[in-house]
C-alpha cells in the first residue's frame, strides 16, 4: 500500500494555513477551486496608481450622473469576443446605476465562436441594420457608449450623430481614431484587450462579481475568452492581461469556455481558407491573398484566414481581403484584415497609409497591436451582379487596386509608373 502523504496530520489544516488571509467558512466551489466566499485581498491585484484611481473615480461619476438613464452601447459591425463581453460587462456595472443599456450591433455575428459564445451565455445583444434603426426612436437615449471601438467601425455611428444622442462613454484599446467628444474616455493602445481595461474596473470595485449569480459567471466566461482571443490565447497577453486572467480564474466556467473553444468552423469558412491558401503571394515577408466574394455571414473567414497565413514560414505579416456581400440589402464591400508577429510594424499605420481616407477624411480602417482590418465602401459599383463576367472583372479590379496599395508598402524601393496610385 503506498503510504499516505497526509498521515499524521489534517489535510485540511495544511490547506488552511496556505492562505492565512481565508477565514475558514464553507466554500461553494466553481470548478476553477475558487468561491465567492473567499475573503480578503485578492494576492494578485493589481495595484493602481493614484492616476488610475482618478480613472476609476471619473467612471463612477459618470455612472452616477447618469443613474436612471437609458443608454445604448454599440458594438463594431462584426463584435467580436473582446467587444461582446467588454459591453455586457459594462452593462452590469451600469445596472448597478439603474441605468438600462441595450447592446447594438449593425452587422453580423459571424466567426463560429461568437455565435457560440451569444448562444451558450444568453450574451444581451440586437442587431439593428442601418435601415432598421431608421425605424427606432433614438430620442429614449440619454446617451450612447462605444466600447472596443470609436465609431469608425460602425454603421450607427452616423445615425447616433444625427440624433444628436451624446457620446457618453467610450473605452477602447485601438490606437485613438478621430477625436470623439465623449463625458468618459478611456482610451488605451498598448492595453491588448478592452476586456482587460473593463476587468480592472471590475477590481476596482465597480461591480462585485458573485459565483452564486450565473449572468457573473457567465459574463466573466465571457470576458476570459475576450481578453484570450485579443491576445492570441494569451501569447502576447501583458502582465496586466494576466492580472485580469488571474481575476476573472475565480469566476468563469472552465467547461463553458471550452464549449465555446470547441465550436467548429463551416465548410464554406474552410473554403475561404483554401482560397487564401491559393490565391496568396509573398513578397518580403508578406503573405498578401484575395479571395474574392463571400456571404455577409462568412465575413469572418477573412481574419481567421489571415491568422492562418501568418503562421508560413517566413512570413511575418498576412493581409487578406475579399468582397462581401450582403444578399438582403444589396450591399458590397471590400473587407480585410492584417496579422503581424512583427513587433516593429504597427498595423494602424500600415492600413492608414496604404490606404488612405475617403472623401470625408475618414481613414477606411486602422488597428492595434499586431492586428488591423478595413473596410472600403464600394459606392456605385456596389450590388451583385448577375452577370458573371462582370463580377468577376469587377473582383479583378478590386484585387488590382488592393493588392497595388500593399505592395507599394512592403517593396518601397520598388519604383511604380507615375501616376499609379
Ligand atoms: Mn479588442
Amino acid at each position: 500500500m503506498e503510504p499516505d502523504p497526509f498521515a499524521g496530520s489534517s489535510k485540511a489544516d495544511t490547506q488552511a494555513s496556505d492562505f492565512p488571509i481565508v477565514e475558514p467558512i464553507a466554500r461553494v466551489a466553481n470548478g476553477n477551486g475558487y468561491t465567492s466566499e473567499r475573503r480578503g485581498r485578492f494576492p494578485y491585484d493589481a495595484v493602481r496608481s493614484p492616476e488610475q484611481e482618478q480613472k476609476v473615480e471619473a467612471f463612477r461619476q459618470v455612472l452616477e450622473r447618469h443613474r436612471g438613464d437609458r443608454q445604448i452601447v454599440i458594438m463594431q459591425d462584426f463584435p467580436d469576443p473582446d467587444a461582446l463581453s467588454s459591453a455586457w460587462t459594462y452593462k452590469l456595472i451600469a445596472q448597478k446605476y439603474d441605468i438600462q443599456c441595450d447592446l447594438v450591433y449593425a452587422g453580423t455575428l459571424s466567426h463560429q465562436e461568437n455565435i457560440a459564445l451569444v448562444r451558450l451565455t444568453g450574451l444581451p445583444l440586437q442587431r439593428w441594420t442601418v435601415q432598421a434603426m431608421k425605424s427606432k426612436d433614438l430620442s429614449a437615449y440619454r446617451g450612447c457608449v462605444f466600447l472596443d471601438n470609436q465609431g469608425t467601425t460602425s454603421q450607427l455611428f452616423a445615425s447616433m450623430q444625427q440624433a444628436n444622442v451624446p457620446i457618453t462613454v467610450v473605452i477602447d484599446h485601438h490606437s485613438m481614431q478621430d477625436d470623439m467628444k465623449a463625458e468618459f474616455s478611456d482610451i488605451r493602445p498598448h492595453t491588448r484587450a478592452t476586456a482587460t481595461i473593463l476587468t480592472q474596473y471590475l477590481q476596482a470595485g465597480l461591480l462585485k462579481l458573485d459565483t452564486n449569480v450565473s449572468e457573473h459567471v457567465k459574463c466573466a466566461t465571457a470576458l476570459m475568452h475576450g481578453l484570450r482571443s485579443d491576445t492570441n490565447r494569451l501569447m502576447q497577453a501583458q502582465e496586466e492581461d494576466f492580472l485580469a486572467a488571474a481575476y476573472l480564474s475565480r469566476f468563469y466556467d472552465s467547461h463553458l469556455l471550452n464549449a465555446v473553444l470547441q465550436s467548429s468552423r463551416s465548410k464554406q469558412v474552410m473554403d475561404v481558407i483554401e482560397r487564401s491558401l491559393k490565391n496568396r503571394i509573398v513578397q518580403n515577408n508578406f503573405s498578401i491573398a484575395g479571395v474574392g466574394y463571400l456571404r455577409y455571414d462568412d465575413r469572418d473567414a477573412i481574419p481567421q484566414a489571415a491568422d492562418f497565413l501568418v503562421t508560413e514560414e517566413n512570413v511575418h505579416t498576412a493581409v487578406v481581403y475579399g468582397i462581401v456581400h450582403d444578399e438582403d440589402e444589396e450591399l458590397e464591400v471590400v473587407v480585410g484584415s492584417l496579422r503581424t508577429n512583427k513587433i516593429t510594424l504597427d498595423p494602424d499605420e500600415f492600413i492608414k497609409e496604404a490606404f488612405g481616407q475617403d472623401a470625408q477624411g475618414r481613414f477606411f480602417g486602422g488597428g492595434r497591436s499586431q492586428a488591423g482590418g478595413f473596410e472600403i465602401p464600394m459606392g456605385f459599383l456596389s450590388g451583385f451582379a448577375e452577370n458573371s463576367d462582370y463580377a468577376k472583372m469587377k473582383w479583378g479590379v478590386y484585387d488590382a487596386q488592393v493588392k497595388q496599395k500593399l505592395l507599394r508598402l512592403v517593396n518601397p524601393e520598388q519604383n511604380y509608373p507615375k501616376g499609379v496610385n
